[in-house]
């Protein structure tokens, strides 16, 4: 039985592509382990049985309810497939989050609400995301049923090998040595990243030895640079900042900069530190 795990922010539209995709086969399942419940069905695809699971949405690494920490440590973890569902009505707060997932692990990302954005005469160039971040990306209106076969196309390709995907790898600059030296310690660098910006539940996977040794090497960063976590911050944001300018296209004319703008800084503002 393979195993499709959703995975969003709240709002971006997770549970109307749930219930798109899964028609009458839907039950709640207990978490193993937890007291939280999530919605799963179980779909045949192509002949194919698969599990599809509604994860809690969680907005941001940092908040962690008991709801959001499960989707936080499916995010960490590497079993089953991953589709990111970012809002496409709210495209760069939700993109910010889905890179952090896919510095993370393995995904498939969904950009929903195409609907949306194309009354709004936005058009994205799906070609120009999928190099940037290296993995699938489907355009879907879960509303409208538009692109939820091909998700689940691409969910079986991946499944059966047919598609690979490459992690995805955000060049930090002036850190880029330090990032190295943690992932010698912790094994994989969207985690050395995450324990460099002080992520309690990155830092949490690690032994006491290798925490020892992270404290050089944040004190080490902070006498050079200050704060790390901020220029993480700041280099990711204008990671996804180039994104949009290298895949976001106005088709209408008029209220241009009305419109970008309201991509661009939507919800989150233009204060990366909201994020
Ligand atoms: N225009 C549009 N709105 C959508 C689409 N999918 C979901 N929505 C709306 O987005 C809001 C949040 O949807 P929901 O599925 O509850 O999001 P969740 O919090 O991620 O589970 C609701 O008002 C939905 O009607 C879509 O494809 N197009
Ligand atoms: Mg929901």
């Amino acid at each position: 039985m393979h195993e499709i795990y959703l995975v969003a922010q709240p709002n971006a539209g997770k549970t109307t592509l749930f219930n798109r995709i899964s028609c009458e086969e839907c039950y709640v399942a207990n978490w193993p382990g937890k007291t939280v419940e999530v919605n799963e069905a179980r779909i045949v695809h192509h002949g194919k049985e698969i599990t599809l699971i509604d994860l809690p949405g969680i907005n941001s690494f940092k908040t962690a309810s008991r709801e959001e920490e499960i989707t936080k440590e499916f995010i960490f973890g590497k079993e089953g497939i991953a589709v990111i569902v970012v809002n496409g009505e709210s495209l760069f707060r939700s993109l910010y989050f889905a890179v952090q997932v896919l510095e993370l692990r393995d995904a498939i990302v969904v950009i929903n609400k195409v609907d949306s954005l194309e009354r709004k005469g936005v058009h994205i160039n799906v070609e120009a995301i999928k190099s940037k971040i290296g993995t699938e990306v489907i355009l879907v209106s879960a509303i409208k049923g538009i692109g939820v076969n091909q998700l689940l196309d691409r969910c079986l390709d991946f499944i059966e090998g047919r598609i690979r995907v490459k992690r995805l790898k955000i060049d930090y600059g002036s850190i880029e040595n330090f990032i190295e030296k943690v992932e010698k310690i912790v094994g994989d660098r969207g985690i050395a990243v995450k324990t460099l910006e002080g992520d309690e539940y990155a830092l949490s996977l690690l032994s006491d030895e290798a925490r020892n040794e992270l404290r050089k090497i944040y004190d080490e960063i902070s006498e050079l640079y200050g704060n790390q976590e901020q220029m993480i911050a700041i280099r990711r944001y204008r990671f996804v900042e180039d994104l949009l300018r290298a895949s976001i296209r106005e088709v209408k004319a008029s209220r241009y900069s009305e419109r970008l703008d309201s991509i661009f800084f939507s919800r989150a503002g233009p204060f990366f530190l909201q994020l």
